[in-house]
């Protein structure tokens, strides 16, 4: 049985006898120009692949000279890639030759090569040349120090902080090795909701034996910081970003960390944001705290990152507009070094979310991106999403900042805006779950997310297809069933749970249907606050009779949500309030819509399996056996959802199920 290990990285012995003869021309020798921890990575992830594809051990050799018949990876400064971690890969001389201006680029482009080799794709006319788009792609870990992980659904933290520095445990370098295979270069050990304990010298020296596995494979390890760490464990009198005693608290921090983790990331904050502490906590701005933190990295090559995820528990406010209130007017007034990290969304990484109005507002700070990979909105790990969609939807929205075509990839890439520093960031699905992610396909999300952070401009289908490839099965019917299940499950997630534009109709554990929780310890945490149902009608008013949020966006933006009569179906009650009879574009009213929704989702988990099933004969029955039980659980959850919204809204609608439709029991 196929215990999900492995992950992509599978290696399957090549069974096409027309591709193993051309890849058997190129395995009399491995070559290295150069030395170095990466490099040697590269050599050994190479003869691990080609022992397995091609059932061959590959010797190394230092020189290549005359020879030819082998694998060259030349380390080479003026290699004709267009970053500093691009590679190409091209036949020269009778050598297949993997060349990058570094290591790291190295390792990418033999993961490359050996990901095409996977796929049993001819090497005959092989020319590749590659690039990020991205330069920080990196996941955040939600994981606390005591093992548990916030919102994570496959285990517990793959960190044995108990164990370190002294025992490292052989998985992180199996993690490190499967993200540098998508081209992940970076990682913020623990979680946002950060613990002062980081930043003690007992755990600065944990963390340096973490960081040394990384860095081999070409990853920077990176901290989330609780802002009054100078308080609580410095014992300082404050946390003041101004004081100057916490300034220089900050700095001494930060060279010690350095002494032991020479190559250290950064940091990344969460201030002021769901009752963590900040500068805001002083009279200071989110700007005053970062060029704190940025000063003290000023000798390093380190940055802080700074997210953007705030919201007050005003009951009068729309949580929506709030990110882009606090953080626009303070642009151009942070550090170089400070890069702001905003959700996709302007809410908190729903089902479906219009993009935040920051992407294109801030043009003179560099904006990273973050997607949760974690289904924390998203059925946790019973569901079956594919999330590259949702990362695709967003990255493909147009803000209009700089005319037609100033989409939110531009933004993030920095070719619009011409932001120095660019950044992507997953929060991570990983666990320590035998298979990582413990629902086998949303190992799909962390592959998806990676691949997407090297070059937004795959499409998701590409991706679905290739990752179906490298670790479910190279079956090609097989494969369309499931990467046609997998395109089509983000929607149907949608549909059950929530169809056209609503959202969180959960209490705080974000996954039980409770549309009707109208009581929390704050108005922003209800169900209520977001869907505004009432004897009227659905959906919470954006528009300039509302909150006016839309004027948040560009006008061309805000023309396609301003008018009900024309805002797209899924967007519809994100932006308005809208009547129980309204006749919809679909020539459905809304309740007759909201109906469809919710009753062909539910219908198409059993489509789902279905797809799933006719796949069976060429998965692994272990694999399959884990997926189709996830799905049998799926669609009793999916009924449950669909019946626990059409009870309740049915409840200021009164009005029966539309006929076809079976009223739920
Ligand atoms: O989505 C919300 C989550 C919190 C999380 C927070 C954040 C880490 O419910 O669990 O805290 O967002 O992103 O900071």
């Amino acid at each position: 049985g196929e215990d999900g290990y492995k992950l992509w990285l599978k290696y399957e012995p090549v069974t096409e006898p027309s591709i193993k003869a051309e890849y058997l021309k190129y395995v009399a020798f491995i070559s290295e120009s150069d030395h170095g921890e990466i490099m040697h990575n590269a050599v050994q992830e190479l003869q691990t692949g080609l022992k397995s594809l091609l059932g061959k051990n590959i010797s190394v050799s230092k020189a290549v000279e005359n020879k030819s018949g082998g694998i060259v990876l030349r380390l080479d400064p003026k290699a004709d890639t267009k970053q500093q971690e691009g590679y190409r890969i091209q036949l020269t001389a009778g050598n297949i030759v993997v060349s990058s201006k570094s290591e790291n680029g190295i390792l990418y482009g033999t993961f490359a090569l050996l990901r095409h080799m996977q796929m049993q794709l001819s090497v005959k006319n092989l020319k590749m040349e590659s690039s990020p788009k991205i330069r920080y792609r990196m996941l955040n870990h939600w994981d606390n120090p005591d093992g548990t992980i916030e919102r994570g659904y496959a285990g517990s933290s793959l960190w044995k902080w108990y164990e370190l520095p002294e025992r490292v445990d052989p998985r992180y370098q199996d993690y490190a090795r499967a993200n540098a295979s998508v081209g992940i270069n970076g990682t913020v050990l623990n979680n946002v909701n950060a613990s002062a304990r980081f930043m003690s010298q007992e755990y600065i020296v944990k963390v340096a034996a973490v960081a040394k596995v990384m860095r081999r494979y070409g990853i920077k390890t990176y901290l989330s910081v609780y802002f009054a760490a100078p308080k609580t464990l410095g014992g300082l009198q404050t946390s003041d970003p101004l004081d100057p005693k916490v300034r220089a608290w900050w700095k001494e921090k930060v060279a010690q960390i350095y002494k032991e983790i020479p190559d250290f990331g950064g940091f990344l904050v969460k201030a002021n944001s769901e009752g963590e502490p900040g500068p805001q906590d002083y009279g200071r701005t989110h700007a005053d705290g970062a060029n704190m933190l940025a000063e003290a990295f000023q000798p390093y090559e380190g940055v802080v990152i700074w997210r953007a995820f705030v919201y007050k528990a005003d009951p009068n406010a729309d949580r929506f507009k709030a990110a882009y209130e606090e953080f626009v007017p303070l642009d151009g007034k942070f550090d170089p070094k400070v890069i702001v990290q905003v959700k996709n969304g302007p809410i908190d990484f729903q089902p479906r979310e219009p993009f935040s109005p920051l992407f294109g507002n801030m043009p003179k700070t560099p904006l990273g991106v973050e997607f949760q990979l974690t289904q924390e909105y998203l059925g946790f790990a019973t569901h079956a999403v594919y999330e590259a969609p949702i990362f695709k939807e967003n990255l493909d929205s147009d803000t209009y900042v700089n005319g037609k075509g100033s989409t939110v990839a531009k933004v993030v890439d920095g070719s619009l805006q011409g932001y120095m520093r660019t950044l992507m960031a997953g929060v991570a699905n990983i666990g320590n779950a035998r298979n990582w992610t413990g629902h086998p396909l949303a190992q799909a999300n962390w592959y998806a997310f990676g691949r997407l952070s090297w070059d937004h401009t795959l499409s998701s289908e590409q991706i679905a297809k290739e990752w179906t490839e490298l670790t479910l099965t190279r079956n090609k019917k097989a494969q369309e069933n499931i990467v046609g299940l997998m395109l089509r499950s983000r929607e149907i997630y949608v549909d059950y749970n929530t169809p056209l534009g609503l959202s969180r109709p959960w209490m705080g554990v974000h996954f039980a249907p409770e549309p009707w929780q109208n009581k929390g310890s704050r108005p922003d945490w209800t169900a209520v606050y977001y869907h505004r149902a009432d004897s009227a009608g659905l959906g919470f008013d954006r528009t300039a009779s509302g909150s006016n949020a839309l004027a948040q966006y560009r006008p061309e933006v805000r023309q396609q949500w301003n008018d009900p009569d024309k805002t797209p179906l899924p967007y519809l009650l994100w932006f308005h309030h809208v009547g129980w009879n309204k006749k919809l574009s679909s020539g459905r009213t809304l309740w007759e819509e909201l109906c469809t929704h919710f009753y062909t989702g539910a219908d198409s988990v059993v489509w789902m399996q279905q797809q799933w099933d006719l796949a069976k004969p060429a998965l692994d029955s272990q694999v399959y056996t884990d997926v189709a039980e996830r799905l049998k659980i799926q669609r009793r959850e999916a009924v449950w959802w669909r019946d626990a919204w059409v009870l309740y809204l049915q409840t200021f609608a009164k009005k029966p199920i539309p006929k076809g439709f079976e009223p739920p029991k």
